[in-house]
């Protein structure tokens, strides 16, 4: 009898250490899938607060840019980092124009213009004047760069010069891939060039952007810096870096009214500018981007936009890239 008594006791003590053990396992999954269900809901409200940046960004750039023949740095969707507070977090967000930098899609040559022999076009001349400007400590020539990029971008897979490089010179290597021959999507594709390497990246990643699926974006000479004026240098040879800056640093406030107020500087004085060139440079812009940073409880969130104003002054988002620089 008392032995039974005994086995019956154990039993139990059994069936309770089990209990115990499920009980346990449960309440972690239990603690496991709350946490889940905070971070997620955490991550939807920062991803929420990303475009509601987005919008207030819309609508700025209706009110302050669409449809002006002037934009400038003086404007309100020009001021750098304003940051605004939220319940538990901030978001953080900054307006960039998407034509104050080298648009790496213009070094896409015009169909006409991919015959062998027929030289570098204006814009690739530009591309390869500013890396011999800015970019000295490149692995490669300026013009291997220049042909590279263009392979890359043109639809053929001819070999531009032999500095450049098509699908058979990737699909060669350790890790093939081939050309995307279109329009790049993102500067980060500058970093599949063949032998271009990280440190070359960092040296050109200031200088370029990627307009999505335009080729022909023109510079606005009202929203670069003295700090950049190279690029308006690499467009006219004869222009100095120095007096391209001093150009630029000498710009009325509210910007040149018109592009003639360029060419009448007397930086500009001696020297003669093509039509083309000319064409290529312009006082207003149609492409932005917004960098916003949200954070949100423990959550961070950073969303890059790529705003456009269009023909009927309508301002749409193109492109977004979640966690990164565009
Ligand atoms: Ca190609």
């Amino acid at each position: 009898m008392r032995r039974q008594a005994g086995v019956a006791l154990v039993v139990v003590m059994m069936i309770v250490a089990l209990v115990v053990v499920i009980a346990v396992g449960m309440s972690g999954r239990l603690q496991l899938q709350l946490q889940r269900q905070l971070n997620l809901q955490q991550q939807q409200q920062a991803y929420w607060y990303g475009i509601a940046a987005e919008q207030a960004s819309i609508q700025l750039l209706k009110s302050t840019v669409a449809g002006k023949d002037n934009v400038n740095l003086s404007q309100d969707w020009a001021l750098l980092g304003a940051t605004f507070p939220v319940d538990n977090g901030s978001i953080t967000g900054k307006l960039i124009d998407l034509q104050s930098c080298f648009n790496l899609n213009n070094l896409q040559r015009p169909a006409e213009q991919r015959q062998i022999g027929t030289g570098q076009t204006t814009n690739q001349k530009a591309f390869q004047r500013l890396l011999e400007l800015k970019a000295t400590d490149l692995s490669m020539p300026a013009e291997y760069l220049t042909a590279r990029i263009s392979d890359w971008l043109d639809a053929d897979s001819l070999l531009q010069t032999a500095g450049g490089a098509e699908q058979d010179d990737y699909a060669g290597l350790q890790m093939p891939f081939y050309t995307a021959n279109s329009l790049m999507g993102s500067t980060s594709e500058l970093r599949v060039m063949l032998d271009l390497t990280p440190a070359d990246y960092e040296l050109v990643r200031p200088w370029v952007c990627v307009i999505p699926k335009n080729s022909t974006s023109k510079l606005n000479l009202n929203t670069i810096t003295v700090e950049n004026a190279a690029l308006l240098a690499a467009y006219i040879p004869e222009l100095d870096e120095g007096a391209a800056s001093d150009l630029i640093g000498s710009r009325p406030e509210e910007g040149f009214a018109t592009i003639d107020e360029v060419w009448a500087s007397p930086q500009l004085a001696n020297i003669s500018v093509t039509d083309e060139v000319k064409a290529m440079m312009t006082t207003n812009s149609n492409y932005f981007v917004l960098e916003t940073t949200v954070t949100y409880m423990d959550t961070i969130f950073n969303l890059a936009s790529v705003l456009v104003i269009d023909e009927q002054q309508k301002v749409k988002v193109i492109a977004r890239r979640f966690g990164g620089q565009w």
